[in-house]
């Protein structure tokens, strides 16, 4: 059972007076690991919206020691990092327990310009936490398609709405061999808080990934952020599970849906309450388009259960 909500510890990493919108889920998912990490951590971000919301020296909205890279190179800087304070406590010039070295990453840095810094981290192994917080498009510059991009939503770099499906990304790390991976979203605050606190006390390459549905990129309400979150989960679009030491388990309410106890719910009401969507499924091929977007989920849904070994 994931930690209660009310349960969670006091801190508060993420500033108020911080740029970022109204309801923003990179932002709240960086308040919940902001308490599970505590502020012994440097932080490294790359270009994207959690920069610009960020502010500028010495009024920080987040408090760590926070230092902006290049786009591609999550994965190289925080290994640098690493491997920097791990020779400063060898020789004596840094006390206590060794930060924990993370980088706070788009789906645009992790899926497409940052994935060869990354996968290089973890197949080196290296003592770090990459975190991608996905929103599903490169949001900070006006909304274009990324490789996280679900099929049939508009950004605009697909006017008519993406063709391809998403990428696994998850998986793709996983394949990797990596000790932890995990997947989260916003409406669960306390399967994200266990998880990073999983991944702090896990030595080596450590991968987390949180759906965070963008109003403005997905174009709904901003009051309806959590909502978002929860109706991706429950329909199958987004599945939470981890992987320790390459042992997948899902996570409530995912594992019902994998188990079979649940059948997920249909995608139709999920894809309808975003403007990226509804004027593909308004259009005059809306049920082969909406048939497209079931199919992806339901082949994610079979692929996930057989890869973990689950028969129902
Ligand atoms: C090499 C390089 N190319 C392009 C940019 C412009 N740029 C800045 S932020 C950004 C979008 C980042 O997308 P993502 O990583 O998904 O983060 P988000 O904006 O969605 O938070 C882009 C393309 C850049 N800074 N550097
Ligand atoms: S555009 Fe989206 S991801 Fe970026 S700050 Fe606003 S709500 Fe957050
Ligand atoms: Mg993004």
């Amino acid at each position: 059972m994931a930690t209660n909500i009310k349960k969670l510890p006091d801190i508060e990493q993420v500033l108020s007076g911080n740029g970022s919108c109204g309801g923003c889920p990179a932002t709240m998912a960086l308040r919940i690991v902001g308490k599970a990490l505590g502020s012994n951590a440097v932080m490294l971000l790359t270009p994207s919206c959690s920069v610009a919301s960020m502010g500028m020296t010495p009024k920080l909205g987040y408090n760590w020691p926070c230092i902006n890279i290049t786009f591609a190179s999550a994965g190289s800087s925080a290994s640098g990092v690493n491997q920097a304070l791990e020779i400063m406590q060898e020789k004596g010039r840094l006390q206590g327990e060794l930060p924990t070295v993370f980088s706070w990453v788009g789906d645009g840095g992790t899926y497409d310009i940052g994935f060869q810094a990354l996968s290089a981290a973890a197949e080196r192994n290296d003592n770090i936490i990459h975190f991608c917080y996905n929103n599903e498009a490169y949001s900070n510059t006006g909304v274009q398609r990324s490789g996280a991009t679900p099929r049939g939503s508009f950004t605009t770099t697909t006017p008519t709405g993406k063709r391809q499906p998403k990428k696994n990304m998850a998986l793709l790390m996983l394949e990797h061999n990596i000790p932890y991976v995990a997947t989260a979203t916003v409406a669960y605050p306390g399967d994200l808080y266990d998880k990073v606190v999983k991944a702090k006390n896990t030595p080596g390459m450590k991968y987390i990934e949180i759906l965070a549905p963008c109003y403005l990129g997905w174009q709904f309400d901003m009051a309806e952020t959590v909502q978002l979150s929860r109706m991706a989960v429950r329909s199958g679009a987004w599945l939470l599970w981890e992987a320790e030491n390459g042992k997948i388990t899902f996570n409530n309410p995912s594992s019902q849906i994998i188990s079979g106890k649940k059948a997920a719910e249909p995608v139709d009401e999920y894809l309808m309450k975003q403007g990226r969507f509804n004027r593909l499924l308004q259009g005059p091929d809306a049920a082969e388009r909406r048939a497209e977007i079931q199919g992806d989920i339901d082949r994610q849904i079979a692929f996930m259960r057989e890869r973990a070994k689950i028969s129902i």
